[in-house]
Formats: C-alpha cells, structure tokens, sequence
C-alpha cells in the first residue's frame, strides 16, 4: 500500500463544519486520503455524519477512514479505520474488518513502534512531531529525530503527526515519513482548498 504523502484529518470544533463538507473542500484541492476525527459527537450523530461523509467521499474518489471506531467504519462502508493505543486491539479491528480494509494505528515512542510493527496494521502513525494544540492532552513531542529513527524499526508505511505545517511538512518527509498527518495548518486556514492544493503541490514535488 502506498500513502499520498498529504493525510487529511477532519475536525468539526476548528472549522464549524460537517465532516462532509470539510472531505468536499479537501478534495477540491487535491487531497485523497482523509480521516474522519471526531471527539465530541455520540455514536449515532457520529454514524450519521460519517454516512454523509462517504458519499462525497465516494463521489470524489477520496480514501476516507474513521477515528477510534471499527464498528462506525463498518456500518458506513468506510475504507478503514485509524486506531489510538486505547482503542480496540488492532487484531481485533481486523477480526472486525477482513483483511482488505485498512487499519491505521497510532504510536508514541519506539517501543510502541517495534510492538506495531509485528501487529495486522497497514501503516504506523508517529507523534506528535512537534507540540500541537489539537489534541488535548497529547503524548510528549516526539521530535522529527523519532521519525529518523523509527523509519529504520519499520518497514511499514510511516505517517508523521503533531504539529506539522507546510513549511515543516519537507523535512519530515525528508526525515522518512511517508506522509504527514495534519489538522489544524489545513482544515484551520480560512480556504482549506486552497491550502490543501498547495500541500499537494508543495509535497508532490518533492
Ligand atoms: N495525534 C497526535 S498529535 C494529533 C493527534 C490526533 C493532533 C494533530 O493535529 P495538528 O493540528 O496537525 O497538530
Ligand atoms: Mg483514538
């Protein structure tokens, strides 16, 4: 499996949007492989969100995975689901969802890259790289260091999180990552599409 090297990952608090529209805006500029984040909605209103999300996802052509939850990933078709280190086990995750859909899963020091490593995970997500105001109560910095050293523990697809924008976004690609994971310096800007274009750009490049 081959990463875009731009992960978008949505958030209803910082935009004021529906997921859908924050998947359509992505798109517009680009983007194919977005997560649905989401840490406030109950479990129906999430599905119901995600339900509306995929479709634009599907009309537009874009990967779309779902944030913490494998039973919301499966009931709306999702093409997979990103896992933290409390979430269901990700062998469980993929009991739940076969083998062809994709199981991402977070990590935050090297010892949980090595455990990862021998997990059934498509790609190993790194962070964060630098303090991020995002998540509440993160994991300690990482440092793009981490990214260096954890690239050669895994051969598994590696994203970057935490922190990343678009002027830091080379250097941590440069560092080994697959991809960098971003948030707020995407879904934030005033014109996500025009942001998100320029990600593209900017990383296709390179
Ligand atoms: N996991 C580690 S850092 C982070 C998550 C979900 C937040 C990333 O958001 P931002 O705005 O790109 O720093
Ligand atoms: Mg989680």
């Amino acid at each position: 499996m081959k990463l875009p090297r731009v992960y978008a990952i949505t958030d209803r608090r910082l935009t004021g949007l529906s997921h859908a529209e924050q998947v359509r805006r992505l798109a517009g500029g680009g983007i194919r492989l977005i997560q649905l984040r989401e840490k406030e909605a109950s479990p129906q209103d999430f599905y119901l969100q995600a339900r509306e999300a995929m479709l634009i996802a599907r009309e537009l052509g874009v990967t779309l995975l779902i944030n913490d939850r494998a039973d919301i990933a499966l009931a709306v078709g999702a093409d997979g689901v990103h896992l933290g280190q409390d979430d269901l086990p990700p062998e469980k995750a993929r009991m739940l969802l076969g083998p062809d859909r994709l199981i991402g899963f977070s990590t935050h020091s090297l010892e949980q890259v090595l455990k990862a490593d021998t997990l059934p995970v498509d790609y190993i997500a790194i962070g964060p790289v630098f303090p991020t105001r995002t998540k509440e109560k993160p994991d300690p910095v990482v440092g793009i260091e981490a990214v260096r050293a954890v690239r050669a523990w895994t051969r598994k697809p590696l994203v970057a999180i935490g922190g990343i924008t678009l002027e830091t976004a080379p250097q941590v690609i440069a560092a080994g990552a697959d991809a960098v994971a971003v948030i707020a310096d995407l879904v934030g800007a005033p014109d996500i599409t025009a942001r998100a274009r320029q990600y593209v750009e900017v990383l296709s490049a390179l």
